[in-house]
């Protein structure tokens, strides 16, 4: 297959807010700089959902989504030497080039490499690789995992040991990083500390998980439906709110800084909504305390609070994919993967193939999966 064009099967998205069609496309070999991957797992994040939503201001149509994955190399283009055929790999969506002046500032993982034309929906010399009837696809955040085989930058590509299971560790490609990340990169949350985490979907979970393994001491879930308390308990959430429940009429904020001691040193935003990420910040304990947005909200939302928020010592922060640098991070999660120390099995609530792509997205909106992983 080396250099010739691939025909398979992906999941097509035509247009915003139409269910996604498996259809038969063509994948062109990778040039210079690229890498061509057979995934073998992929699972569906809720930016896939908000991207076909219509809400994403860089949504692209007609696109193959997908951003969560795992695969095997199955050919590299020319001047790619550090990756080869054979290697099991994750790909990124947020590259790691180690010499852009975001790469070696030591300060952000966002390398911007080929974050312009990746937010254009092509490959990094303006063109691209999918094609199906006779019609060009987009590509989406450098990755588009919902195909049987996709090209990616050789600079997108973490290459992770041969005997990871890549039907796990397919959650490595976003939402278990980006939580465990936040977490780590982000916050740098210390032993002892208390953290409160708005949604429990897999990338608030991951913050909880991550938070115990950094020996917080409280850990509190918030979460409007009532299913999340038990798997907040199971991955260490000390307590559980439900902002619906709390028997208080006053705002949620105002109850959680009278309830947690003045409010949290850190806090995460795990949903995408603007009223709740102003709750996590005003939540936070005055004088110090750390509020991480990693939620995505919609074209034209956004965040407010009283300035005064901050000027008593509140800081609001962000996140993208938990602040990690892929290439160099995403091994070592491996290893604390196959070494049990970190979870993944825990977040995958099922099993499905590529023909049940519409059915994970239903079962995210109805919120009854963490992580729906597709194998090919
Ligand atoms: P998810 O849909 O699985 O989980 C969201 C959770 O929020 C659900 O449990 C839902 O019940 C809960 N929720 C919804 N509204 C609520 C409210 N008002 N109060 C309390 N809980 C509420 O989503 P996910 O895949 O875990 O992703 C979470 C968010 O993080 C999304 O916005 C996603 O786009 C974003 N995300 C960001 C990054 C990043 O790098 N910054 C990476 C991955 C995902
Ligand atoms: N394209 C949108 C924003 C989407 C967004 O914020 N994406 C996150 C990753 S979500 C993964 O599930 C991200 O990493 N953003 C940083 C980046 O460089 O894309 C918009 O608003 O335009
Ligand atoms: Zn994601
Ligand atoms: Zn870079």
């Amino acid at each position: 297959m080396e250099g010739k064009t691939i025909t398979c099967h992906a999941a097509v998205a035509w247009a915003p807010g139409e269910p996604l069609k498996i259809e038969e496309v063509e994948v062109d070999p990778p040039r210079e700089g690229e890498v061509r991957i057979k995934m073998h797992a992929v699972a569906t994040c809720h930016t896939d959902a908000f991207t076909l939503s219509g809400q994403d201001p860089e949504g692209l149509f007609p696109s193959i989504l997908g951003h969560e994955g795992a695969g095997i190399v199955e050919s590299v283009g020319p001047g790619v030497t550090d990756i080869k055929p054979g290697d099991a790999v994750i790909p990124l969506y947020t590259a790691e080039c180690r010499e852009c002046k975001f790469c070696t500032s030591g300060k952000t993982n966002l390398c911007q490499k080929v974050r312009a034309t990746q937010g254009q929906g092509v490959m990094p010399d303006g063109t691209k690789r999918f094609r199906c009837k006779g019609q060009d696809l987009y590509h989406y955040m450098g990755c588009s995992t919902f195909s049987e085989y996709t090209v990616v930058a050789a600079v997108s590509v973490a290459v992770v040991r041969a005997d990871a299971p890549l039907d796990k560790v397919c959650l490595l490609g976003c939402g278990v990083t980006t939580g465990v990340g936040a977490v780590r990169n982000t916050m740098k949350v210390e032993k002892g500390a208390s953290v409160a985490v708005w949604g429990l979907g897999a990338v608030g979970l991951a913050v909880v998980h991550g938070a115990q393994m950094a020996g917080a001491s409280v850990i509190v879930g918030i979460d409007t439906n009532p299913r999340k308390e038990k798997m907040a308990k199971e991955f260490g959430a000390t307590h559980f709110v439900n902002p619906k429940e709390t028997g208080s009429d006053e705002p949620l904020q105002s109850y959680l800084v009278n309830k947690f001691d003045g409010g949290f040193d850190y806090t995460f935003e795990c949903i995408g909504n603007v009223v709740t990420m102003r709750q996590a910040l005003e939540a936070c304990h005055k004088g110090w305390g750390e509020s991480c947005i990693i939620g995505v909200a919609g074209s034209g939302q956004e965040i407010s609070t009283r300035p005064f928020q901050l000027v008593t010592g509140r800081v609001w922060r962000g996140t993208a994919f938990g602040g990690t640098k892929g290439r160099t991070q995403l091994p070592g999660m491996v290893d604390e993967y196959m070494n049990k120390q970190l979870k993944l099995d825990e977040f995958i609530t099922g099993c499905f193939t590529l023909d049940q792509i519409n059915e994970t997205f239903q079962l995210m909106h109805d919120g009854m999966s963490l992580r729906s992983v597709i194998t090919f």
